[in-house]
């Protein structure tokens, strides 16, 4: 081998070796309690039974929801790994859902989410991420800098992602970084909420492969990004955002806003058409780009409302 081969082998060799130890997981026994990370695991919340009825209502809430289009900001749409739009969650659903409203309500989740919180909780958002083949990753941000406007502080809100589908590296699993979350974390170019992925490379990352059922409870200060879904099958997470019940507004003041965000990007941003669905059988469907819709009218007539909050004695 040539002399310059072998530099360029070993620099390359070297820079991988820098890059795996940069890397520091934090495995499921190094979790620190709740009160020190403010994240936590808990597994097979629900049983296998539970999860293969929840995953049926989900296949079919995706395939009988109308007004499946892009200009309908309930429906989260991005760019795919071909380059192509495709939307990829419902956010929200427990109007249009009574099943995923009473599976977010139930004591499982919420006894949790209220011993974490320390007090009674509402639900104040949740989403269906259905991340089918090829959706890109999430970007590493904290809930709290988006969330934090409908009142609540970032302590007083938390997140918990339930696994639909066995979440993986390969299908991009959450990534969460809880000993980062006190840290200054510098933002990208263009959106001061976001945290510039070059700002987390060495920081410790929690990546817990989930199955189905099990869930990971999070705060809003806790740094989390996601990769794109490189497998073949979709990797379906329910996040579920309860905040401490004396913010009894936070859910319609954060849609409020959310819905009219959403709204503006869409109707001012570049032609996003045509987009694609990806149905529950995995068949690849192109959007009808009819008419706009004005955000109220993606809500049905309950809109997002406003919840009753949970007490220990419901
Ligand atoms: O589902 C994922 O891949 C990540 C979702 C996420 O980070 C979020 O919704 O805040």
């Amino acid at each position: 081998m040539p002399v310059f081969s072998i530099q360029v082998y070993w620099l390359t060799i070297s820079y991988c070796y820098r890059m795996q130890m940069a890397i520091r997981r934090i495995s499921e026994s190094q979790l620190r309690p709740w009160a020190e990370s403010r994240t936590s695991l808990h597994r097979e919340i629900f049983s296998s039974l539970e999860m293969e009825h929840i995953r049926r209502q989900a296949a079919q809430l995706w395939d009988a929801l109308p007004e499946r289009r892009p200009s309908n900001v309930r429906f989260g749409l991005r760019g795919s790994l071909d380059d192509e739009w495709i939307l990829d969650r419902i956010d929200p659903l427990a109007d249009v859902s009574p099943f995923f409203r009473d599976l977010a309500m139930d004591r499982r989740l919420t006894s949790i989410a209220q011993e974490c919180l320390g007090g009674d909780v509402i639900l104040m958002k949740e989403k269906l991420i259905f991340k089918p083949p090829g959706a890109p990753g999430y970007g590493a941000h904290r809930d709290g800098a988006y969330f934090c406007d409908a009142g609540p502080g970032e302590h007083e809100m938390l997140t918990v992602a339930l696994a639909l589908d066995r979440a993986s590296e390969e299908n991009g699993a959450l990534k969460l970084y809880p000993e980062s979350r006190r840290k200054q974390l510098a933002s990208p170019p263009g959106e001061a909420r976001d945290i510039a992925e070059s700002a987390l490379i060495s920081e410790a990352v929690f990546q817990p492969e989930l199955e189905p059922g099990d869930a990971v409870f999070f705060d809003c200060s806790v740094p989390h990004n996601s990769a794109p879904n490189r497998s073949d099958q979709a990797r379906r997470g329910y996040f579920i955002t309860y905040a401490l019940a004396k913010y009894h507004s936070a859910r319609s003041r954060f849609y409020d806003r959310y819905f009219r965000e959403l709204a503006a990007m869409r109707r001012n941003g570049p032609d996003k058409e045509p987009c694609f669905v990806i149905d529950a059988k995995g068949r690849k469907q192109v959007i009808d780009p009819d008419k706009r819709l004005a955000w109220h009218d993606c809500v049905s007539d309950a809109g997002p409302g406003e919840w009753r909050s949970v007490s220990s004695a419901d």
